[in-house]
């Protein structure tokens, strides 16, 4: 068996060439390639100082750190980039048109790769917790789409990443689907179930070397909540409770799936809050601090996920109690974890943050005042779209009150009126589901719209004049315009003389 070759970062980089396609593993910060883009970054910089071009196309499972995204962006050294980030540097290169960024469906990356819809991958970079000379390799804090990239890549360099538990081995369910039309159906019936093995296997011929690294994870604490992200938690845990009361949901309860950010946090410590809610398990792309909260309290009895991104002070008490958390996380592909098959078999009541919804429900995830992007769509819509019961929730004002997250019409859309149930902010609840576009306008204006902009927008609705939708197509983007004329989407007081 061929012995793997040890690399310095610098090495591994030099791998890589102006105008390739590099894989790196990573989905969030947790178990993102680090010390090889790093020194990709570098010698990008060297090739611009020197008057030489050094431009890649860079796919990952979703955002990944600031080692990655960071660097390279503020070395401008990504072409193109997919399928989600959320890294600043990298932003603004999107919104100048350095990079060109494409986002779509988290679930979807991975077979795209397989059908060639992306391109050749060049060199996948990937941590792992260990690797064998056979080709086994065993990832680390996510798995995102690390056992496509390394299947497809032509090269592959291994980031042997000491800074985790000594075995994570058994963490990880990898399961890669046949392509159609020899595709069968995913046998997973229940949260904790496994269909695949602890590890990804791959033609061990095809890694070039293992780099070693010692670099943690780079996730950030969370914000404490405040008095909005509260409410909007309460509110949450109101609405599922009552949805429990009136035997929509079972008394079982149903799976989770809760998104990323300081808004999903806070929902899902009040759902723990709530006596109502019984103990439940999470079928979602991503494990945060609060899971891990939950769990120690025996609110959450599982959680399935493609990553486990936790601050690094949660992440050691993980770790340190590791043989009771084991039992009860599974890391799986985003290509499984977000599965629209296995959502809509398994139930679970999705719950995302919106950036703007209009009063008709339709959602925009990604795009301020319509142009300017902000993450991408990662896996919002495929859990939306196949949920048994799909909810958005946001604070009702942004940036001080000068914008009202409820408009008119959204301004970029990214989840239809036909995909979205229930509407959640600090101000209350509308609940869409079998409601005409009358009253779901009603329903929103009236419970989630915040008291400064209601008058706004009812007098909207109220000029509407026949048809089906109430819009009036003049008008549907005032709210926008005076945002971009004043930077402030009120109607200011005119002066009293
Ligand atoms: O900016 O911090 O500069 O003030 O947007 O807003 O309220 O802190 O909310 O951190 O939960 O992010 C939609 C971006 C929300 C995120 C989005 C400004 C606001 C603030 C952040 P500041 P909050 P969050 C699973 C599911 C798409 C992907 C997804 C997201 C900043 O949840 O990227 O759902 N979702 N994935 O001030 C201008 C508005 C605004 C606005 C908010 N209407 N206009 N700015 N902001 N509303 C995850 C994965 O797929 C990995």
């Amino acid at each position: 068996m061929k012995k793997l070759i040890e690399l310095t970062p610098e090495e591994a980089a030099s791998y890589i060439t102006n105008g390739m396609t590099v894989g790196f593993s990573g989905f969030t910060p947790a178990g993102a390639a680090k010390v090889v883009p790093k020194a990709i970054a570098k010698f990008a910089k060297e090739e611009h100082d020197s008057g030489r071009d050094f431009k890649i196309g860079v796919i990952t499972g979703a955002s990944t750190g600031d080692s990655l995204d960071g660097e390279l962006a503020r070395a401008d050294a990504v072409a193109w980039r997919t399928p989600y980030q959320s890294d600043k540097f990298l932003r603004k290169n999107i919104n100048l048109g350095k990079t060109k960024f494409f986002d779509m469906h988290l679930s979807q990356l991975p077979q795209n790769l397989r059908y060639g819809f992306l391109g050749k991958v060049d060199v996948a970079v990937i941590e792992a917790s260990e690797v064998q000379a056979d080709g086994k390799i065993i990832l680390t804090t996510s798995v995102g789409a690390s056992p496509t990239l390394a299947r497809v890549a032509d090269k592959v360099i291994i980031e042997l990443n000491t800074s985790h538990q000594e075995s994570l081995y058994g963490l990880h369910d990898i399961y890669e689907p046949l392509d159609p039309p020899l595709r069968r159906p995913i046998n997973l019936c229940r949260c904790d179930a496994r269909i695949g093995t602890e590890y990804v296997q791959i033609d061990p011929a095809k890694i070039v070397g293992v780099v070693a690294s010692k670099q943690p994870d780079e996730i950030g604490g969370f914000r404490e909540s405040d008095e909005t992200t509260m409410k909007i938690g309460e509110n949450v845990a109101t609405f599922l409770a009552s949805e429990m009361r009136s035997g929509r949901i079972p008394p079982e309860f149903l799976p989770i799936q809760s998104g990323v950010g300081n808004i999903a946090n806070a929902v899902l410590g009040a759902l723990g809050e709530n006596e109502e809610i019984p103990t439940f398990e999470m079928y979602s792309e991503v494990i945060q601090d609060s899971v891990i909260a939950l769990m120690k309290e025996d609110k959450i009895k599982f959680a399935s996920a493609t990553s486990l991104t936790l601050s690094p002070a949660v992440l050691k008490q993980t770790y340190d109690n590791y043989e009771y958390f084991k039992r009860r996380l599974l890391l799986r592909p985003q290509e499984i974890s977000n599965n629209p098959e296995v959502i809509r078999r398994l139930g679970i009541i999705s719950i995302n943050t919106a950036i703007e919804v209009d009063i008709f429900g339709n959602v925009n995830s990604t795009h301020v005042m319509g142009k300017e992007m902000m993450n991408g769509i990662g896996g919002s819509g495929d859990f939306t779209r196949n949920a048994f019961i799909s909810i958005f929730t946001c604070p009702s004002i942004a940036k001080g009150g000068a914008i009202s997250t409820i408009v008119p019409f959204v301004s970029h859309l990214d989840h239809s009126e036909h995909s979205v149930q229930v509407l959640i902010t600090e101000q209350g609840i509308a609940d869409l589901r079998a409601k005409d576009p009358q009253g779901r306008a009603t329903a929103i204006i009236n419970n989630c719209v915040h008291p400064e902009y209601r008058e706004q927008l009812l007098e909207y609705f109220q000029s509407f004049k026949g048809g089906h939708t109430p819009q009036t197509l003049k008008t549907a983007f005032q709210m926008h315009e005076r945002f971009l004329e004043h930077k402030d989407m009120r109607i200011p007081v005119s002066p009293t003389v």
